[in-house]
C-alpha cells in the first residue's frame, strides 16, 4: 500500500479514537466547558498523529490477531495527548512563544497563558487515565503497568521534560554535539520510542522483539528531528504552518547548525537505513513500521 494512503487512513483511525477517548464538552458541567474546549481545540488542531500510528503500527508487526487496535487504541489516543499538552506548553510565551501551530493561532492565543497551561495539564493527567482505564480493551494488568511506566518514564524528567528543560538551560549558548543529541534524545526521541514499545509490549512482543523495536524508535525519533530542524530552515511558515527559521531566532544549536544541510540530510538518511536495518527480524507485518521511518525523512511538514 502506498505509505500516504495509509497514513491518512491511520490517521482516521486515530481521529475516530480521539473522538470516542477523550473528554466532550457536551457532558460536562457548564463550569468545565470552556476547559475542556481549550483541551479539544489543540487535540484536534490537524496534527499528523505520527506517535498514535507508529503506536499501532508496532503491534500490527507483532500481533498475531488481524487487529489489536481494540486494545492500543486508548494507548495511541493517550500518546499523542501527550504530544498535545507538551505543543501547547512549549509555544506559552515563557516557552517558545509561538503564536503559530499547524497554521491556527496556539492555545495561549485563544484561551489565555493559564487556560493553555491548564489545557496542557488536562491533556497530560487525561493520558494517563487512558492508560490505567482497565475497562477500555482486555489487556492484562502487567501488561497495561508495563506501558504505563514505559510512557511516565518517556514523558518524565528523564525524557521528554528532561529534555526541553536541557534545550532551555542551553539557549544561547555553545555547546559539544554530545549535548545536542542528549536533547533530541530525551525532546523527541523518547515519546517516539515509547509510542513504538508501548504499541509492541500491548501486541505481547518478546525481549528481543522489544530490543529491535527500541533501536528503530530511537533511529526514528532521530530522523524525525534531523528533518525538523533541516524544515526549520528550508521550508516556509506555510508549509509548516508554524514558524520558518525560529531556531536561528532563539539561538538554538541545531544538526544544521552543527554540520550543514547536506551533511544534516546525510544523516537523516542513514537514520532511516539504521531503522529499516533493526527490522529484519520482522515478517511483512512490519513493511508499515519501515515505509513510515522512509516517510519521516522526506516529509514536508
Ligand atoms: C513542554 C515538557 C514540554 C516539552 C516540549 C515537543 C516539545 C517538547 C517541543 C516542541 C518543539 C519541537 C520542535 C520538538 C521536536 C519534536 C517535534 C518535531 C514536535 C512536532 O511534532 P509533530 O511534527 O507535530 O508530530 P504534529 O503537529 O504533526 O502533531
Amino acid at each position: 500500500m502506498e505509505i500516504k494512503t495509509y497514513l491518512n487512513e491511520q490517521r482516521r483511525v486515530v481521529e475516530d479514537a480521539l473522538e470516542r477517548y477523550m473528554l466532550g464538552i457536551e457532558v460536562q458541567d457548564g463550569t468545565f466547558t470552556a476547559h475542556i474546549e481549550a483541551m479539544r481545540y489543540s487535540l484536534f488542531a490537524g496534527g499528523k498523529r505520527i506517535r498514535p500510528i507508529l503506536c499501532l503500527a508496532a503491534g500490527q508487526a507483532i500481533e498475531k490477531r488481524p487487529s489489536p487496535d481494540h486494545d492500543l487504541l486508548p494507548i495511541a489516543c493517550a500518546l499523542e495527548c501527550i504530544h498535545t499538552y507538551s505543543l501547547i506548553h512549549d509555544d506559552l510565551p515563557a516557552m517558545d512563544n509561538d503564536d503559530l501551530r499547524r497554521g491556527k493561532p496556539t492555545n495561549h492565543i485563544l484561551y489565555g497563558e493559564a487556560g493553555a497551561i491548564l489545557a496542557g495539564d488536562g491533556l497530560l493527567t487525561w493520558a494517563f487515565d487512558l492508560l490505567s482505564d482497565w475497562k477500555q480493551g482486555s489487556l492484562p494488568p502487567e501488561k497495561r503497568l508495563t506501558i504505563l511506566h514505559t510512557v511516565a518514564r518517556a514523558a518524565g524528567s528523564l525524557g521528554m521534560v528532561g529534555g526541553q528543560a536541557l534545550d532551555i538551560a542551553n539557549e544561547n549558548k555553545e555547546f559539544p554535539f554530545e549535548t545536542l543529541r542528549t536533547i533530541h534524545q530525551s525532546k523527541t526521541g523518547a515519546l517516539i520510542t515509547a509510542s513504538i514499545l508501548a504499541g509492541a509490549i500491548g501486541a505481547g512482543a518478546d525481549q528481543p522483539q522489544q530490543e529491535a523495536l527500541t533501536r528503530y524508535g530511537e533511529q526514528v525519533g532521530l530522523a524525525f528531528q534531523i528533518v525538523d530542524d533541516l524544515l526549520n530552515v528550508t521550508a516556509t511558515t506555510e508549509q509548516l504552518g508554524k514558524a520558518a527559521g525560529s531556531d536561528a531566532g532563539r539561538g538554538k544549536a541545531t544538526y544544521p547548525a552543527f554540520f550543514g544541510i547536506d551533511a544534516t540530510r546525510e544523516k537523516a538518511r542513514a537514520a532511516v537505513e539504521e531503522a529499516e536495518r533493526a527490522l529484519t527480524l520482522f515478517d511483512d507485518k512490519a513493511d508499515p513500521l519501515r515505509a513510515i521511518a522512509r516517510y519521516i525523512s522526506t516529509r514536508s511538514h
